[in-house]
C-alpha cells in the first residue's frame, strides 16, 4: 500500500477536506500552489511524498490559516527531469505540452543546448517551439535563418522575437495558446522579458509571491507558472534548468534527433551506434546532405558529453 493509500483511510481526514491545486512555483521556503480559486497559498508537503514540480496538479490540505499541506501529486500526464544528487533524479516541470527553447544573439547561442533540448523533448513526447528572441540586435541575418532552416526542415517552429520591440510576439502568443509550454534556454536570453510582455499584469505573481515567502527581491531563481490571456499556461524557468537526458540511453539520444528516424531501420547492424559504424545509415545520410551534417555532429558531442559514446 502506498502513503497516499494509507492516507486516505485514514479516518481522522476525511478526503473532503481535500482540496485541489495546481503548484506554479518550487520556493525554498515552501511550494506556492493555486487553490480552484485563483488564490496563491504557500504548502509545504508530506515527507513520504515524492518530489513535487511545478505544474504538478496536486491534493492539499489546510494545516493553518497561512500555510497548507500538500498530501497527494494527481497522475501526470508528461514530466521533464534531472539529475540530482546521489544518482538520483528530480522532476523539473510536471504536465507540460511543449518547450520555448530561447536562445538569442546574446548570449551567444549554445547550438549543442538547443539540440539537447530538442531530444529530451522528443524523447518525452513534448513539442518544441524555438524562438529566436532580441531579433533586432542579429547582426548576421543571413546566418541566423540559415540555422533556423534546418531545424524549420525538421519540422520544428521557429520564431524571430522581441520582448522589447514586440516584433514576432503575436505568433508567439499563437503558439502558446491552449497549452502548458515552458520557456528554457541560457541565462540572459530574455526568458522573463518575454514572460513579461505575454501578460497584463506585469511581475504580478513574483511580487505576490516574493511577498509571501519573505524573499523580498524580484529574481528568476525558481520556475513560475502563469496564466495566459489568451488561455494556456506558461512557465518561466531560471537560466540553464538542464533536463531531461538522466534517463536516457544511447538509443533514445539517436531517436531523439527526429531527422535521424527514417534512415534508423536502414543501418547495417541492429546496434549501430551511429559514430563511424560499418553500414550506417545515419552517416550515409549526413554523406548525401540529407541530415544536416551540424546537427549530425553535435549528436556525436551529445553522447561523448552524457558519456555514451
Ligand atoms: N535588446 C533586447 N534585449 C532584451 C530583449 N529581451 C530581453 N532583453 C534583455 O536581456 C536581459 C536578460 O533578460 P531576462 O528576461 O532577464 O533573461 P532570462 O532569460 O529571464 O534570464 P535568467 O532569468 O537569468 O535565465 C535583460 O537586460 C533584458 O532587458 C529583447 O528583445 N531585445
Ligand atoms: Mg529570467
Ligand atoms: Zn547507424
Amino acid at each position: 500500500m502506498s502513503a497516499g493509500e494509507q492516507w486516505a483511510g485514514d479516518r481522522s481526514r476525511p478526503e473532503a477536506e481535500l482540496r485541489e491545486g495546481r503548484v506554479v512555483s518550487h520556493l525554498g521556503q515552501g511550494l506556492a500552489v493555486e487553490d480552484d480559486r485563483g488564490e496563491v497559498v504557500i504548502c509545504h508537503t508530506r515527507r513520504q511524498l515524492g518530489a513535487v514540480a511545478v505544474g504538478d496538479r496536486v491534493l492539499w490540505s489546510t494545516a493553518d490559516r497561512q500555510q497548507g499541506r500538500v498530501e497527494r501529486i494527481l497522475p501526470r500526464r508528461s514530466v521533464l527531469t534531472r539529475p540530482a544528487h546521489g544518482g538520483r533524479i528530480r522532476p523539473v516541470a510536471a504536465n507540460l505540452d511543449q518547450i520555448v527553447i530561447v536562445v538569442a544573439p546574446e548570449p551567444e547561442p549554445d547550438w549543442l543546448l538547443v539540440d539537447q533540448y530538442t531530444a529530451a523533448c522528443e524523447h518525452r513526447g513534448l513539442g518544441v517551439v524555438i524562438a529566436v528572441n532580441k531579433q533586432e540586435r542579429i547582426a548576421d541575418r543571413a546566418r541566423v535563418e540559415q540555422t533556423l532552416s534546418v531545424y524549420r526542415r525538421i519540422g520544428y517552429t521557429c520564431l524571430l522575437l522581441s520582448a522589447h520591440t514586440g516584433d514576432g510576439l503575436p505568433h508567439l502568443r499563437e503558439a502558446l495558446k491552449q497549452r502548458c509550454s515552458m520557456l528554457a534556454g541560457q541565462s540572459g536570453v530574455g526568458k522573463s522579458s518575454l514572460t513579461n510582455s505575454l501578460l497584463p499584469g506585469r511581475n504580478l505573481r513574483t511580487r505576490e509571491l516574493s511577498d509571501k515567502a519573505g524573499l523580498g527581491r524580484h529574481t528568476t531563481t525558481a520556475a513560475m507558472l502563469y496564466h495566459l490571456p489568451e488561455g494556456g499556461d506558461l512557465i518561466d524557468s531560471p537560466g540553464v534548468a538542464v533536463f531531461g537526458l538522466a534517463e536516457m540511453t544511447a538509443a533514445d539520444v539517436a531517436g531523439g534527433y527526429r531527422e535521424f528516424r527514417e534512415w534508423l531501420p536502414q543501418c547495417q547492424f541492429n546496434d549501430c551506434r551511429h559514430l563511424g559504424d560499418k553500414g550506417c545509415a545515419i552517416l550515409a545520410a549526413v554523406e548525401a546532405g540529407r541530415v544536416d551534417a551540424g546537427r549530425y555532429e553535435r549528436f556525436r558531442k551529445l553522447l561523448a558529453k552524457m558519456h555514451l559514446a
